[in-house]
């Protein structure tokens, strides 16, 4: 690349970033004091966005292993293909009956693996029907501002466009409608940092906790 066309791209690369993109984080604590984890923080801005492909940086995929899933809370794009790999030396029979993919995965065994197409937004709640206490969630969504809380309750958002928005946070145990809360915020252009105090019901699944 000569001098003049390296000087072009760099031109063209400022250009090409979104005006005003501002980071958004998200801290999310219980009632109790303590830190979320796995909680689904998206971002919806109300201007309308260019339509492009959402991707996102985790591999898609729901893997069987000491006979629970893996990970617990899985965020997609619309229209991905998750892999539902089984490691386990037990054979798993993975369904949902979510309205946003009712499926089944017949019986298969170690190191076997098959996939689903999630084609519709919506929360699909996983099971097993040899292990009742296998429990899962595959978020879909339609945004590329979307990723779940870590171990200290922490989401960052990076590159929402500044305005206004609608902020939700899901987590599958809490108590609130649609395990859902949802506010209207206003992302400023410099970004922001939001404390959200959340209420959950204990986990039915014993071995996690919250
Ligand atoms: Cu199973």
């Amino acid at each position: 690349m000569g001098m003049r066309s390296a000087l072009l791209f760099v031109i063209a690369l400022l250009f090409a970033a979104p005006a005003m993109a501002a980071d958004l984080t998200v801290t999310i604590r219980s009632t109790s004091g303590q830190s979320v984890r796995d909680a689904v923080v998206t971002l919806q801005p109300t201007a309308a966005q260019a339509p492009a492909p959402i991707r996102f940086s985790w591999p898609y995929k729901v893997t069987q292993q000491n006979l629970q899933f893996d990970p617990f809370v899985l965020i997609v794009p619309q229209g991905s293909e998750v892999s539902f790999p089984n490691k386990d030396g037990v054979r798993h029979h993975v369904y949902s009956f979510s309205s946003a993919k009712p499926f089944e995965l017949k019986l298969y065994g170690k190191d076997e693996s098959r996939s689903v197409k999630f084609d519709k937004t919506g929360i699909v709640a996983l099971g097993c029907n040899i292990h009742d206490g296998m429990v899962g969630f595959v978020i879909v969504v339609d945004t590329p501002y979307a990723m779940k809380s870590d171990a200290s309750g922490s989401v960052t958002l990076r590159g929402a466009p500044a305005g206004p928005a609608t902020l939700r946070i899901w987590h599958p145990y809490m108590k609130a409608g649609n395990n859902q809360i949802e506010r209207r915020i206003v992302v400023p252009a410099g970004g922001m940092t939001e404390a959200v105090v959340v209420q959950l019901r204990p986990a039915p699944d014993h071995s996690r906790s919250y």
